[in-house]
């Protein structure tokens, strides 16, 4: 491994030994970087990769809200701003009871590098607490993001940094941070968040764009091999707000989505997740108990295999896994490796860990996609959606999603035409960690070493 490389990461690790997820990302990013690096000596005097994997800022701090029985609960909030070289930083909000500083911090280091892979300008930020929105009432949600919000406003704004939805924060609880926000600040300032209600200012098409910015970058890495779409059925893992947006566009496109998983086990579904009244009751169903896909077999007459993954399946022709991070480990890896299925496109943030990505991108027959490509079409719309509230303009669904393809295209040929100028050969998992590294570390080149 290039020295310099080998030194940064090693100090990163002794500095933050406790801190797990964040390392994993560290890792498998700086690792990869090692032909630019050569080609680059002057960055290690610009102590650039230092610098790389140093928060800009990390912000936390203590939530209290009271229930609806007038009991008191206190929460950790946080907000990581990783690096506004490109822009004002940009990267969503995730509630849920897993959530601790190395969370985020990993989030925030794969948003950097995800946003500026989209060509446009915004850096990189992650946040959120360790508060579970499940089974709270409507109003303990408000009076959570409420409370969430009056701490984190004096840090935001809409050029200073964006937040939106991730986990557990969808566009309920990014209404109530916006009318917070908006109460305190005192003006209609929309881009302070991004993922609001179109009536409030949101754009069309954002709910749907990290599932469907996924789907059309697979297109691309099918049309590579003289392929579409037709006729190929997925695994997926989640069936949250980006698992049913892939649904949605597998099936327009004339695929199949014949596995989903969820907490309790998976569905196989041989016929797809193909109708309307299907794709519906994803929504019900995930509304009533987020925790249970088993009912969905019941309903539609398939499948449901319990406490199992549905990874290692041997009919289908692409896994997609888009639940959370650390999904896929090496154990699950074997299995999907043996198959013999050919595309392995991550969906979610890291949903594999570093062992298991190396054994697929080792094999010979397989096509192994990063996450902070396939799916960073979200924080492209909600990119779309600060111009769009800058401009106090909205734009029709079509312009939205011609602009969103063209995003994904982008980011799919740039990674491939890297990797190829360093010799590495169709390598998709590189190429984009080479992307995104590159316009960083233009920028911060350019700004001078601080
Ligand atoms: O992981 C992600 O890219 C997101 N949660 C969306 C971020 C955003 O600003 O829309």
């Amino acid at each position: 491994m290039n020295q310099y490389i080998e030194r940064v990461l090693n100090a990163t690790k002794a500095k933050n030994a406790n801190e797990p997820e964040f390392l994993q990302t560290v890792e498998e990013v700086l690792t990869s970087l090692e032909p630019v690096i050569n080609a680059h000596p002057e960055y290690e005097k610009a102590a650039l990769l230092e610098r790389m994997v140093e928060p800009e800022r990390v912000i936390e701090f203590r939530v209290t809200w009271e229930d609806d029985n007038h009991e008191w609960h206190v929460n950790r909030g946080y907000r990581v701003q990783y690096n506004a070289a490109l822009g004002p930083y940009k990267g969503g909000i995730r509630f849920d009871p897993s959530v601790n500083l190395s969370i985020i911090k990993f989030l925030g280091f794969e948003q950097t590098f995800k946003d500026a892979m989209t060509g446009l300008p915004i850096g990189g930020a992650k946040g959120g607490s360790d508060f579970d929105p499940r089974g709270r009432s409507d109003a303990e949600v408000m009076r959570f993001c409420q409370a969430f919000i009056t701490e984190l406003y004096r840090h935001i704004g809409q050029d200073i940094d964006c937040p939106a939805g991730d986990l557990g924060c969808g566009g309920r609880e990014i209404g109530y941070m916006y009318g917070q926000y908006r109460r305190i600040v005192g003006a209609a300032e929309m881009g302070a968040l991004s993922g609001k209600a179109v009536s409030t200012g949101g754009s069309l098409m954002r709910p749907e764009a990290t599932g469907y910015g996924a789907v059309y970058y697979l297109m691309e890495v099918l049309k590579h091999d003289g392929t579409d779409l037709k006729g190929k059925r997925i695994a997926i893992s989640g069936y949250g707000n980006v698992g049913w947006g892939i649904m949605q566009k597998v099936a327009e496109l004339g695929g199949k989505v014949t596995y989903f998983a969820g907490p309790d086990g998976y569905i196989h579904d041989p016929d797809g997740v193909d109708t309307k009244e299907k794709l519906d009751y994803i929504l019900e169903m995930r509304a009533k108990d987020p925790m249970h896909c088993a009912p969905y077999a019941e309903k539609f007459g398939c499948e449901f295999v319990p406490g199992q993954k549905c990874w290692g399946v041997k009919d289908v022709d692409v896994y997609m896994p888009s639940a959370t991070q650390n999904d896929v480990n090496l154990e699950w890896a074997e299995k999907i490796a043996a198959s013999g299925v050919k595309y392995y496109i991550e969906v979610a943030n890291m949903p594999t860990t570093n062992d298991a990505l190396a054994l697929l991108r080792a094999q010979k027959h397989m096509v192994v996609a990063p996450s902070k490509a396939v799916n960073a079409g979200g924080v492209s719309v909600s990119e779309l959606e600060m111009a769009q509230n800058a401009e106090r303009l909205y734009w029709s669904a079509e312009e939205v999603d011609e602009k969103l393809k063209g995003i994904m295209k982008n980011i799919y040929n740039a990674s491939v035409e890297v990797a190829e100028r360093y010799g590495l050969g169709y390598d998709l998992v590189a190429g984009a960690n080479l992307v995104g590294f590159q316009k960083v570390a233009d920028a911060m080149m350019a700004q001078g070493i601080f």
